[in-house]
């Protein structure tokens, strides 16, 4: 009956699938050759920061080891991390950057 269905009929809905932006850090990583000019060069013209924010990602991994650069979707950061790479060892530069979720 309706009164004793109350509370009874299971649920069948469609849950909408919503996408979670992944996303993932990249991380520069300090050595002893690559000039810290260079290295802010790359930070503003791969990853597209100002003069102040590249001066302080450079002198963060100098100083710490290591700095987080900025965080996108998977694709973008390995992109970006590989041209940076890539520009550096063209130089015979050893700069490294890594690629983590965040
Ligand atoms: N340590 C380098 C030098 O003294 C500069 C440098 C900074 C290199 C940050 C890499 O991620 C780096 N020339």
């Amino acid at each position: 009956s309706a009164m004793s269905d109350i509370g009874l009929k299971p649920k069948l809905q469609q849950k909408t699938k919503v996408e979670k932006p992944k996303l993932y850090k990249v991380i520069l990583l300090n050595d002893d050759y690559t000039p810290r000019e260079f290295v802010v060069l790359i930070l503003k013209a791969e990853f597209r920061l100002d003069m102040a924010q590249a001066e302080v990602v450079m002198l963060t991994a100098h100083q710490k080891g290591a700095c987080v650069v900025s965080v996108y979707p998977k694709d973008v950061a390995e992109t970006k991390t590989t041209r940076a790479i890539d520009a550096a060892s063209k130089l015979g530069y050893p700069l490294q950057l890594s690629v983590e979720p965040e």
